[in-house]
């Protein structure tokens, strides 16, 4: 299992140290502000106080389309991508070298976590997700999907070398837990409560 984490520290450390980020609403924006360092040279791009998902790609698509040759790199959710999907086809279109990296966790996963923080099991927050790389590559875009933690680093290296566009769909962990930085007991508390209740309903 992959844990998102290792994603977001390899792409920092192969990124230009003049990229542009953006990342979805959800945890990996929880991934990059945790792993990926910011500089006068590098941009960061989301949604943040509005809190909307999905914006990740066509925020890399527009700031693309204004600097052809800087890199751009989206940190996606696996349901933010999904709802607006339709929209790689403008990066094969308009021929946007974007690089997006999707955080395949098949959850809404902050929702998730939203839910288990106050002793509500698990509900409604799994997704039925396609073979990301496979929509991509039939898009017309390089797809490359990972599963395996030991290929994670040379997934990104070729993901971040391709000239085109392309998607690097990496398959994470669907429990890992972002923590807020001062958790709290009552927190705690909730979650163990909705990791019983989870138990109970499927033991094993
Ligand atoms: C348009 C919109 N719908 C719903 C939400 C509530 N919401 C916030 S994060 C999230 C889950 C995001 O899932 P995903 O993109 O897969 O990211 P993950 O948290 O799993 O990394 C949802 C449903 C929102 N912020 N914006
Ligand atoms: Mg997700």
């Amino acid at each position: 299992m992959i844990r998102p984490e290792l994603l977001a520290d390899v792409v920092e450390r192969h990124a230009d140290s003049n990229a542009i980020f953006t990342t979805d609403t959800g945890m990996s924006t929880v991934w990059l502000s945790r792993f990926v360092r910011m500089s006068s040279d590098r941009r960061l791009l989301g949604s943040y106080n509005l809190g909307s998902m999905a914006n990740a790609m066509p925020m890399a698509l527009g700031a693309q389309a204004l600097d052809r040759d800087r890199q751009v790199i989206a940190f996606c959710g696996d349901g933010g991508l999904s709802m607006l999907m339709g929209d790689l086809i403008t990066a094969v279109s308009e021929e946007l070298p974007v690089k997006i990296f999707v955080f395949n966790n098949g959850r809404l996963g902050m929702v998730k976590l939203e839910m288990e923080q106050v002793g509500l099991p698990e509900f409604g927050t799994v997704l039925n997700n396609p073979d990301f790389a496979k929509v991509a590559e039939a898009i017309g875009m390089r797809g490359i999907r990972v599963t395996n933690p030991h290929d994670v680093d040379g997934a990104v290296v070729e993901a971040l070398a391709h000239p085109g566009p392309v998607l690097l769909d990496v398959v994470t962990n669907p429990d890992e837990i972002a923590l807020p930085p001062k958790p709290t007991l009552e927190q705690g508390w909730g979650f163990a409560i909705a990791k019983m209740k989870e138990f109970a309903v499927s033991p094993e």
